[in-house]
């Protein structure tokens, strides 16, 4: 097991202990204009930011301190100030607006926060009772940065515990309710010492980049923790959209890349089969996946086109990051891969007993990280007996291989046939003018269910319903074929990423 000691501040521990080991002079932070922070100049700005946090602002351990801006070093910087100020992390996406942040400073109970100047309308307008803003990188007088100035001097770290809450992320689920999850000091090493060290294996030389948002663990852990734990550094980009991230992948020589399967078709949707060269990817050695499942297809065209090998992960904000996956020969195309090192995986029926391999059932994890959601009903669904239950049905292999079949609510049962939606929509992913799929079941009196399927086509492709029914039905068996065709621009996602089938199902009958 991961044995870590009772006083412990992550934040020292990613910064300060890295510097021990390799010296203040390595990058830590890169921006996307070309500006560089060492390991020594980011220790410097934290310290400042801690100071001001302490001193300026009055917030004292265990205080909850809400962080709201477009990912960058600023954000990062402001992070690792609230872990050494042994407060706690209350983190949200851009995509935010005022009565979501007045939920989630409600429930979190937030008394500050720092916010980027730009953003901080949404934040003013929430009209959160007793909230201190504090803005960065604005012109306000009292505006953090500059406050941060008049703090040189070393900061002493609070000395919080191992299992002092640091963390507090929201899950939004693809459903909509809001969930925060607790994390401790010691977790957020933990998923470093796990699936970073363990599959993953960072270099200090390594250039991380990505586009989940730090508001998205897994964002936080693969561009903040994972590398400041390997002495590496991280491209922090505002925006990591594909457009964006495949240019700055060639321009900054990044090295591992974090992001989702809709981020790789996209990717690749630019590349093209033809234009090799207009994008030099000859640094990138690392590519993860995850926040949805890959379908094979993806991995194949994405090892095609560059050779690399993908290796797909499956974690969740109840869990920080990801506790199943693997990397290089262990990788098996069209699995989520073996349980991460430090972890225990098994795939049990509705009483939570475990089944045999090859059958399909619901997943349970457990390992040095757990499910602690803010007072919430739903924590007892979500962990039973010791086991958290992440909601997917998988079915695991004898040499325990976990492969996605569907979110446990999004299998249809149509005439009597249990359908996985994601097989299907595998299977119209296969078609070379279908970008984007979804497939969901619409009630049918005569069949239960029916199912539908929605495509997103490929730029300037001329795709109709009865060329996609044919390629359909040479791909599977009748019964899974979808009855009707819908293609529309774009898919509903949540600001993470992930896919609202729900929304589709809640759609008026195509
Ligand atoms: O929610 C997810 O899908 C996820 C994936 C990887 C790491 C962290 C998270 C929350």
């Amino acid at each position: 097991g991961l044995a870590y000691p009772d006083r412990l501040n992550c934040g020292v521990e990613l910064l300060d202990a890295t510097i021990a080991r390799l010296g203040p002079d390595r990058p830590a932070f890169r921006g996307a204009d070309g500006t560089v922070w060492t390991y020594g100049e980011l220790h410097a700005r934290v310290d400042r930011l801690a100071h001001v946090l302490t001193t300026d602002l009055g917030v004292v351990p265990g205080n909850r301190v809400l962080l709201r801006g477009p990912t960058g070093p600023w954000l990062a910087a402001c992070w690792l100030g609230v872990m050494k100020a042994g407060a706690v992390a209350v983190t949200v996406l851009a995509q935010q607006r005022a009565q979501e942040l007045a939920t989630v400073c409600s429930m979190a109970r937030v008394s500050h926060a720092l916010c980027e100047a730009e953003v901080v309308d949404d934040l003013v307008k929430a009209g959160v009772p007793g909230l201190r803003i504090t803005t960065y990188g604005g012109a306000d007088p009292d505006d953090l940065l500059r406050l941060a100035e008049r703090h040189p001097e070393p900061y002493p770290a609070v000395e919080t515990s191992a299992d002092d809450v640091a963390l507090i992320a929201f899950t939004s689920g693809t459903t909509g309710r809001p969930k925060g999850c607790m994390h401790f000091h010691r977790d957020l090493l933990a998923v470093a010492d796990t699936f970073s060290r363990e599959v993953l294996r960072p270099r200090p030389e390594d250039v991380f980049a990505g586009s989940p948002p730090l508001g998205f663990t897994f964002g936080l852990g693969g561009l903040v923790v994972f590398p400041l734990r390997a002495g590496a550094s991280a491209l922090l980009l505002a925006d990591g959209s594909p457009r964006r991230l495949l240019p700055a992948l060639a321009e900054h020589r990044v090295s591992v890349l974090f992001t989702a399967p809709t981020a790789y078709r996209s990717m690749l949707d630019t590349l093209g089969p033809y234009d090799t060269g207009a994008y030099d990817l000859s640094a990138l050695r690392r590519c993860v996946s995850a926040g949805e499942n890959l379908p094979a297809a993806t991995w194949q065209a994405w090892y095609e086109r560059t050779g690399l090998r993908i290796i797909n992960g499956i974690g969740a904000t109840e869990l920080l990051h990801i506790f199943i996956s693997a990397a290089d020969e262990d990788i098996r195309p069209g699995t989520t891969g073996r349980v991460v090192p430090g972890w225990e995986a098994r795939v049990v029926d509705q009483a939570g007993l475990p089944v045999a391999d090859e059958v399909p059932g619901l997943l349970a994890v457990r390992g040095p990280v757990g499910c602690r959601y803010l007072a919430d009903p739903r924590q007892g669904e979500y962990v039973r007996d010791g086991w958290n239950l992440t909601g997917d049905t998988y079915v695991r292999d004898a040499e325990g291989y976990f492969r996605y079949v569907a979110r446990a609510d999004d299998m249809i049962i149509s005439a009597g046939y249990n359908i996985a939606g994601p097989e299907v929509e595998e299977a119209l992913l296969r078609h070379p003018d279908v970008l984007e799929a979804a497939v969901v079941g619409r009630p049918d009196e005569r069949r239960g269910q029916i199912v539908v399927a929605y495509a997103v086509p490929r730029e300037g492709a001329v795709l109709t319903e009865d060329a996609l029914r044919t390629f359909m039905r040479s791909e599977l068996a009748p019964h899974k074929c979808p009855r009707t065709f819908v293609f529309l621009p774009t898919l509903p996602r949540t600001a993470t990423g992930k896919l609202q089938r729900f929304r589709l199902r809640d759609q008026d009958d195509p």
